[in-house]
Parts: structure tokens; C-alpha cells; sequence
């Protein structure tokens, strides 16, 4: 038997991907190697943005985002012991919306299994790519319950399995190059059990590192400390966390934070690459799989959506044998990478104000200083921030 379409991981990236081909009546099956329960709590990302939400409402997806997502208005700016509010609605008319990612994954898996009737198959083990540089590409996988290998034949392989997945391992070394970036920066990424501490994101750009404050839901908070890369979770107390915290957001006239139980605590190292091209043969890969950005500025499930609207419109086209199908498909790549590289350049700069005091370097911290007071005394510099974090230029 033969299915259209191979999809590999249901994250934000594949299971758009797999809602836009079945309300198009393309057969697909959805290869994910997690349970349906752990994907629908994993805790990740929550910030997302306007013209995201519109391309998912646009495909039927946002009903629940649409009713439920909190919307932000702007973010607080900590540094030198005073806060700075940058209300970047009443600056461009635009917000961003917050809702979890795990609740965004349970209404995409919902409408793609539940009412779409999509095939997806969970808890596989040992996904392997095969043949993707010929007309006739195929996957295999090991079942959960029988212990048997699985043989997919398909067109096209979608490969949306994130930053360790198999779609990138089977892209020859000499055909794609892969740019990295590492910033020698570690965070310790926080979820508290606690209600948020102010209306919106707090950055504090302190000389002890940096501090971040993320309203998730009335009861929970993310955080993030600076540390140095690869540092052991367990050095980080209770109330060692909290103590820094405090002092990193700490600004005249600001509410205390109010503290609650750690609930998730592991450290990143903040690093990116992009794969270009994001296609070789038959596979294409979508959102983590193909570009990795930090979450300094909050833009990969973005990436994600933004590559699972361009591949799904792309393969649906082809397969319904569109006159633009084939041009689509070879567009995909270039179309996808000149938002990522733009989000990808954003992403350094807001680092380099993020960790300037931090290095102790009074020059960087000077020049730091320099560019934060510039969003709040340059209209120029602050549309240009406000473009860039809310991610609405026009011009991708
Ligand atoms: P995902 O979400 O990683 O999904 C990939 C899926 O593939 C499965 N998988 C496999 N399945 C089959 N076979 C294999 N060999 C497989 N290997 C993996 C996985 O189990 C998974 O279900 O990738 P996708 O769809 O590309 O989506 C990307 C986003 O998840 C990611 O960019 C964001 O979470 C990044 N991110 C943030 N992005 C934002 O836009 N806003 C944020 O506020 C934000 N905060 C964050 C973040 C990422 C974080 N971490 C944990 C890195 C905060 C954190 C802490």
C-alpha cells in the first residue's frame, strides 16, 4: 500500500502539516515516537504570534486558541534598578497571543485524529528514512505492541521530528550545509507553580546574568536564569533560584515576585543552526528538524508554523497537481528561510542585550545600556524592535 504523505513527529510543525493535507483529502499518516498523553503536557513555548494565529484560524485550527489564549501588550524592560514598560500595541496596534504549547498540540492532535480522521500512529520506535532521493521514498518503524517493522511507502516525507529527530540524520552531510551559532550562554528554564508577578513578560538585564518572567496562566510562570552552559539543574536550589530571581527583577516600585514550587527546572545551552536547503529529494524537513533558534526571543513554534503552512499549501498543491505544485515545492525552502534567518539575526541582537552587563565588561555594558535607552527615547529604534519581537514585517 501507498500513502501520499509521510509525516515524521507531531509537533506544531507536523500536525499542521497533517491537518492542512486532510482537510484537503490527502492521505497522510502521522509517525510519532512519544505518547499521545506526554506530548499533551510536554511544557515548552507560549508565546505566539498575530500572523500565526491568522493562518491557523485561516485553516480551521485557532477555535480554541481564538477562545482561550491570553493576549500581551507589551513587555517590561529591567535594568539599572528601574523598570521600563514597552507597550508595543499602543505603539503598532498589534499583540501577541500566549497559550501553551501543549494546549496548542492537544487541539491540533484533537482536530487531526478525532475530526479529521487522520492515521497517526504513536510510541514508535526506530523511524528510518529510506530511498528519499528517488520517486518512491519510504519510512519504516518498529510497532509499539506487536514489536514488528512497519513499511510506509510514500511520494513524500514530511520530516517535522525536532532537533534530534530522524529527518535530519538522513540528509546526506555533503549535500546540505548546516550553520551553527552557540552563545556560551546556558539558561536555567523555571516553571512555577505560581502566579505571574506582573500583566507581561519581564526581561531583567542585570550584572549576575540574566532574568526572565513569562505569564503562562493564572497559575503558572515560566522563568529563566543565566547560567553557564551545561550547569547542573541540582545547584539550583529552591532558594537559590528564588533569591536570584528576585534580585535580577528587582526595580523601584515594582510588586515583589510572588514565589510557588518549582515544577520543571533544566538547563538549555543556547545554540541555533539552520539546515539549507530544507529539502533534498523527496524530504522535507519543517520547523526544529530544519532550524533550532533559542528562545531568547521566542520564535521557534512561529518557525514552525510558518514552515507547516508553506509545506502543506506546497504538498497539497502538488498532489492535487496544481500548475504551481512542482514550483511551490522547490520554492518551500528559500520562502521558509528568509523569515528564519530574519528571526535568527533578531535572536542575536536581543542576546547581546540580554548577557551584556554579565560579561563584566564595561564596554559591552556600556553599548548595552546605550541600545536599551535608545527603544525608549527613539521612535525610529522602537518601531524596528516592535517589527522584529511581534514578527510583523510584511516582507517574507
Ligand atoms: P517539536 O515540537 O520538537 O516536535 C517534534 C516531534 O517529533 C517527535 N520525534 C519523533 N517522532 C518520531 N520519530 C523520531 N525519531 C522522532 N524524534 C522526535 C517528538 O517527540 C516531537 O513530538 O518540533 P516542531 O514541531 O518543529 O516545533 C518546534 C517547537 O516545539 C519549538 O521551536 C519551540 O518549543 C521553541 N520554544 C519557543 N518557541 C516559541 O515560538 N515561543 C516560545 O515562547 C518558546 N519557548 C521553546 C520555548 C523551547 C523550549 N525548549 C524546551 C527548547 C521554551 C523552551 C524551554
Amino acid at each position: 500500500s501507498r500513502v501520499p504523505v509521510v509525516i515524521v513527529g507531531a509537533g506544531p510543525a507536523g500536525l499542521t502539516v497533517g491537518n492542512v493535507l486532510r482537510a484537503a483529502g490527502i492521505g497522510c499518516v502521522v509517525l510519532e515516537c512519544e505518547t499521545r498523553a506526554f506530548i499533551e503536557r510536554r511544557p515548552r513555548a507560549g508565546v505566539i504570534e498575530e500572523w500565526a494565529v491568522r493562518g491557523l484560524e485561516q485553516r480551521g485550527l485557532a477555535a480554541n486558541l481564538l477562545a482561550r489564549a491570553g493576549r500581551h501588550t507589551a513587555c517590561e524592560f529591567r535594568f539599572e534598578g528601574e523598570q521600563h514598560r514597552f507597550d508595543y500595541a499602543e505603539l503598532t496596534g498589534r499583540h501577541h497571543y500566549v497559550y501553551p504549547q501543549p494546549l496548542l498540540v492537544a487541539d491540533l492532535v484533537h482536530e487531526y485524529a478525532d475530526v479529521r480522521g487522520g492515521d497517526i500512529r504513536f510510541a514508535v520506535r526506530d523511524v528510518q528514512l529510506h530511498d528519499v532521493e528517488t520517486d518512491h521514498p519510504s519510512v519504516t518503524y518498529t510497532c509499539p505492541d506487536s514489536g514488528q517493522r512497519q513499511v510506509l511507502n510514500c511520494d513524500f516525507i514530511a520530516g517535522c521530528d525536532g532537533a534530534r529527530g530522524a529527518g535530519r540524520a538522513a540528509l546526506p552531510a555533503d549535500r546540505v550545509r548546516v550553520a551553527r551559532h552557540d552563545y556560551g550562554i546556558g539558561w536555567l528554564a523555571l516553571l512555577a507553580e505560581a502566579p505571574p508577578s506582573a500583566d507581561c513578560v519581564l526581561f531583567g538585564i542585570h550584572p549576575d546574568g540574566f532574568a526572565g518572567h513569562m505569564p503562562r496562566s493564572p497559575d503558572v510562570t515560566r522563568y529563566y536564569l543565566q547560567c553557564p552552559p551545561g550547569d547542573d539543574p541540582d545547584s539550583w536550589s529552591h532558594d537559590r533560584v528564588w533569591e536570584q530571581l528576585h534580585r535580577r527583577l528587582a526595580a523601584t516600585g515594582a510588586a515583589p515576585l510572588t514565589e510557588g514550587p518549582i515544577i520543571e527546572k533544566r538547563v538549555l545551552d543556547m545554540h541555533d543552526y539552520v539546515v539549507e536547503p530544507m529539502r533534498h529529494g523527496r524530504l522535507f524537513l519543517a520547523g526544529d528538524a530544519a532550524h533550532l533558534v533559542a528562545p531568547i526571543a521566542a520564535k521557534g513554534m512561529n518557525l514552525a508554523l510558518h514552515d507547516a503552512f508553506l509545506l502543506g499549501d506546497a504538498l497539497t498543491a502538488r498532489l492535487h497537481e496544481l500548475p504551481d505544485g512542482e514550483t511551490k515545492l522547490a520554492e518551500y525552502s528559500q520562502a521558509s528561510l528568509r523569515r528564519v534567518w530574519d528571526y535568527q539575526e533578531f535572536s542575536q541582537w536581543l542576546s547581546e542585550v540580554y548577557h551584556g552587563p554579565a560579561t563584566g565588561d564595561p564596554f559591552r555594558t556600556g553599548t548595552t545600556l546605550a541600545r536599551l535607552r535608545r527603544l525608549f527615547t527613539s521612535p525610529n529604534a522602537a518601531a524596528a524592535f516592535a517589527e522584529q519581537y511581534l514578527g510583523t514585517a510584511e516582507r517574507y
